[in-house]
């Protein structure tokens, strides 16, 4: 067995993003180019000799060959041990439970989440820290400073492993160990919720549907609601990952999850259904005939929380990105916990969590998550609310409206214009920058701009800063609308732009948050431009 040091040409200059890199998939299938980034991380991480790390993703395509590829790269660079899931397949908050419960150095997974796969749509390769978590800008950076100038890498020239099969083979004097990707997490899933209060409520009849979107938590969510919980077989609908998500595009949400809006809306709904990503960490909550935004459920999980068993003491702090809604500060506020405002991307939660300052963090953007492992977690989302549906006794539409009369409601949507001229998007947003400060005290359509500025975040354990992390503009009465640019796309720039509006107690107002946002839209065409300066006269996405 031998040891190749390849010589190379940088793929210069690549930065994980918001999750990780992500390209096209092709980008990945260049020649040395996978090699080059997995080389840049093993070297950014101080080597990875000696250690042992968790490795998996959530099935698409090349996530087998490029398994491959990094285990004879892990082996070359001296690593003592990877676990890797059956199939190559983990899924993302599966594989942080790994890193954490097997006390391993870290670990990678091979997923570009949400977006598509197969051979002309993405692929991407994230690294997490030994706390489980993605890894930290310290990381990140020195990861795209080392592509800048790496010239060789290391790999064994062997055959491949057999990932189908359990068990522990020798690779060049490294360890694989190829486990179930399901059980752990399962048996974790056990260890948070009231399994025997579930089990009782499918018993009596309780119905849900989960989609799966031909994406990794399939299995994960078969072996938990059917065969732990006891919900009907078939509960579970396109539950095995397939390398193109069967050409479904595995992003829940109610425009890509239209199949399970239409169950959930229709006649004869189940009364519960939810949805998740590719790599299983997001979530959708829906009830029959009710839509549950992703900053209300963050809101209502924290409100409710105490009702789960692991949560039984309650929460030591929450925290969320900045764009989502402030729904869940009223919440913190009157359970008289911090709640703490980051940029967005799950990396900014790991601090916090790790600090023992929160306890429970999401996004809007379908993210939510505990400190139970460092990755926002679909399933464990899905749980909370079946858990708290089980204590409560309410339908999610009762739980909901409680929420708002107790709470007041946070209107909230985001839009998405995506694939924009990169230039173009990009000057729109430095136009408004030099514009800021002549914003405060301005009339637009009706509203008063009462503040405006860009986001920039003090990590409040470690100090690090990171700057430019979105704009501001801030309507009096308590509404606003965020602006930044996505950091997970593969073409062009995604402009994604973040409505809200607050309205203490139950309003008689429109069950419909386009409309309620209706002056806010308004005022951001006049503030912003944005159909003036790229012609869309409509977001490509709503949600
Ligand atoms: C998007 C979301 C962000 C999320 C990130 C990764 O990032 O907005 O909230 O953390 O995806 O989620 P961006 O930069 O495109 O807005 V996942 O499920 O793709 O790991
Ligand atoms: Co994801």
């Amino acid at each position: 067995m031998t040891m190749t040091v390849h010589q190379t040409a940088p793929f210069a200059g690549q930065k994980p993003g918001t999750s990780g890199l992500r390209k096209k998939t092709k980008v990945f299938m260049q020649e040395h180019f996978l090699e080059n980034f997995i080389q840049a991380t093993f070297d950014a991480v101080g080597g990875v000799g000696g250690k042992t790390l968790v490795l998996g993703g959530d099935g698409r395509f090349f996530g087998q060959e490029a398994s491959q590829t990094i285990l004879k790269m892990a082996a070359a660079n001296g690593a003592a041990r990877v676990i890797v899931g059956r199939n190559a397949w983990l899924s993302t908050p599966a594989a942080s439970n790994l890193i954490r419960v097997r006390k391993t150095d870290g670990g990678i997974i091979l997923s570009a989440s949400h977006n598509p796969g197969g051979i002309e749509e993405d692929f991407g390769v994230k690294y997490n820290a030994e706390n489980g978590g993605p890894a930290p800008e310290s990381i990140t950076s020195k990861i795209y400073e080392i592509t800048e100038t790496i010239s060789e890498y290391k790999k064994m020239d062997v055959d491949d492993v057999n990932l189908d099969e359990l068990g522990e083979v020798d690779l060049g004097g490294m360890t694989v160990e190829v486990i179930d990707p399901v059980s752990a997490y399962a048996d974790m899933m056990e260890g948070i919720f009231d399994f025997d209060a579930l089990k009782a409520m499918f018993a009596n009849g309780f119905k849900m549907r989960m989609d799966s979107m031909c994406a990794i938590t399939g299995p994960y969510a078969v072996e938990i609601f059917e065969n732990r919980l006891g919900a009907d077989k078939g509960t579970v609908t396109h539950a095995v990952p397939l390398p193109d998500f069967g050409g479904m595009h595995p992003d829940p949400n109610p425009t890509w999850a239209h199949e399970l809006m239409d169950e959930l809306m229709g006649t004869n709904a189940p009364a519960f259904g939810a949805a998740s990503d590719g790599d299983g960490d997001r979530n959708m909550i829906l009830g029959a005939g009710t839509y549950v935004s992703p900053s209300d459920s963050l809101a209502v999980i924290a409100a409710n929380a105490q009702l789960v068993p692991a949560y039984a003491q309650g929460l030591k702090g929450v925290a969320r990105s900045m764009p989502t809604s402030a729904a869940v500060d009223r919440v913190a506020e009157a359970l008289g916990v911090d709640c703490f405002e980051t940029p967005t991307g799950w990396k900014f939660f790991g601090n916090l969590m790790d600090a023992g300052r929160v306890s429970l963090c999401g996004e809007e953007s379908f993210g939510t998550g505990s400190d139970h492992v460092r990755e926002k977690d679909g399933l464990w989302a899905v749980l909370m609310w079946l858990n708290i549906i089980a204590k409560r006794g309410q339908t999610v539409s009762e739980i909901l409206a409680d929420h708002f009369a107790r709470f007041g409601r946070n209107y909230y949507s985001r839009h998405d214009y995506e694939a924009l001229p990169t230039e173009q998007a990009e000057g729109m947003l430095a136009d408004l920058r030099d514009r800021l400060k002549e914003l405060p005290g301005r009339e637009v359509c009706g509203l008063i701009v009462s503040n405006a500025d860009e986001f920039s975040y003090t990590d409040p354990v470690d100090g690090s800063v990171s700057s430019g992390q979105g704009f501001r503009i801030l309507f009096s009465g308590g509404s606003r609308v965020v602006l930044r640019l996505s950091g997970t796309g593969t073409e062009g720039a995604t402009l994604r732009v973040y409505l809200e509006r607050y309205v203490p107690g139950p309003d008689g107002l429109t069950e419909d948050p386009q409309e309620a946002l209706g002056p806010i839209i308004a005022a951001t065409e006049e503030i912003v431009g944005i159909t003036a300066t790229t012609g869309r006269a409509k977001p490509d996405v709503i949600t």
